[in-house]
């Protein structure tokens, strides 16, 4: 074990001795541990090095998840539930700060660790997925009540407006050479520029409104008991205010993929219809007692959306160097675009199938 890490670690108001410390999980942002110690009151944290490049005001992204934590911990418990499996419990440093900072300008922080709980990677059953839209549905549903402040950490995040600027931006410098190599993968952006910018003007002026939302549902950031119902959402970095469509459409992104997020067989990656489905009659049980027509009529749509902007930002990450996410080859980056690509063009195939989902499920 790191002593480094170790003393970081003890910053932090933990129980027990620390007794290892091990990297965890698959995330491409942050740098994840779990930390283990023994004794008495010995307990898991989750421990992590927040990317500071990525989340530039880390204090307000804590206060967020502070925030929003603690409104579902009243609502837990009100409801009988548990409030330390059923949402993050955020462990504070020995002066109550939400994050420590390091003598390298480092921010750290840690919650509890969900013992007993289960994450995925790919959502192999019906059942799951079903599982999975509820679990969405419920902390959207939880958190539409929410009446206080959220700062936007993120500005832009799901905003295919201003991704398109940062798109522009990146084609014009062209900083490493790549934009002769990638022409074709550019047209599948212009094509669809159109559709996608109109479905933004409805967030924009309110005909879709924004509420709390997650903003990362892909499979990974939910965690499940062993008997395969939902425990909670985690990963809440990303939590802000934007429209909840943004949710739906990122979980279906993930969670019907026939293949990896990055598979370089594209034969393997499509959208699976039972999976969509589903995931869409979990979700919708939960969230269409809070959602207004106009969301209703976009939620199909909102999966195009998402994955459009996934293959945008992959491609804009490859054209830029690969500076944003962590890659684990040169041309990880353009495999991950083409493969999202192939799942979108499935979408787009499976379209009408998918809106009369959704309306039979109103
Ligand atoms: P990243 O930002 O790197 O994606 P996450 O917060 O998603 O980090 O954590 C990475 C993985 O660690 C998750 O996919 C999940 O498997 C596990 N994990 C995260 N938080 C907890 C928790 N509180 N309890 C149990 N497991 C967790
Ligand atoms: C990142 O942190 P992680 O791995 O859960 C990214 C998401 C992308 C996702 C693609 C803050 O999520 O927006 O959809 O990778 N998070 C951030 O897998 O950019
Ligand atoms: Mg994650």
């Amino acid at each position: 074990m790191s002593q480094a890490l170790k003393s970081i670690a003890e910053n932090f108001r933990i129980e027990g001795e620390i007794y290892s410390i091990k990297p965890l999980g698959e995330g491409f942002i942050n740098d994840t541990y779990i930390v283990q110690t023994v004794g008495k009151e010995a307990s898991n944290y989750l421990f992590q090095r927040k990317n500071k490049t990525i989340f530039k005001d880390v204090p307000s992204m804590m206060d967020n998840i502070q925030k929003i934590t603690t409104h579902l911990k009243t609502k837990i418990v009100a409801g009988g539930g548990n409030p330390f499996r059923e949402t993050l419990t955020l462990i504070k440093t020995h002066s109550g700060a939400l994050y420590h900072l390091d003598g390298d300008g480092e921010f750290w922080t840690m919650c509890l660790f969900i013992k007993d709980s289960i994450s995925y990677d790919s959502a192999n059953t019906p059942e799951l997925a079903y599982s999975g839209g509820k679990g969405i549905g419920r902390f959207q549903r939880m958190t539409s009540d929410y009446k206080g402040q959220l700062v936007d950490i993120l500005p832009g995040f799901h905003n295919i407006r201003f991704r398109l600027e940062q798109w522009k931006d990146v084609l014009e410098k062209d900083p490493v050479g790549r934009k002769s190599l990638v022409k074709e993968e550019i047209s599948w952006i212009e094509d669809r520029r159109g559709e996608m910018l109109k479905f933004w003007t409805l967030v924009e002026e309110g005909a879709i409104p924004t509420r709390v939302t997650h903003n990362d549902t892909k499979i990974n950031n939910i965690l499940f008991n062993k008997q395969g119902d939902v425990l909670c959402m985690i990963d809440l970095d990303t939590v802000l205010n934007s429209t909840v469509l943004n949710d739906f459409g990122d979980a279906i992104r993930s969670y019907t993929n026939t293949g990896l997020e990055d598979d370089p067989e594209l034969e393997n990656v499509s959208m699976n219809l039972e999976i969509f489905k589903a995931y869409t009659k979990g979700y919708l049980e939960e969230a269409k007692s809070f959602m207004v027509q106009t969301e209703l009529d976009y939620l199909a749509f909102s999966a195009k959306y998402i994955t459009y902007e996934q293959v945008l930002r992959f491609l804009m990450d490859y054209i830029a160097g690969d500076t944003y996410y962590k890659i684990k080859y040169p041309e990880h980056n353009l495999v991950r675009t083409k493969a999202q690509f192939k799942l979108l063009q499935s979408m787009e195939a499976q379209f009408t199938v998918m809106r009369n989902t959704v309306i039979s499920y109103l």
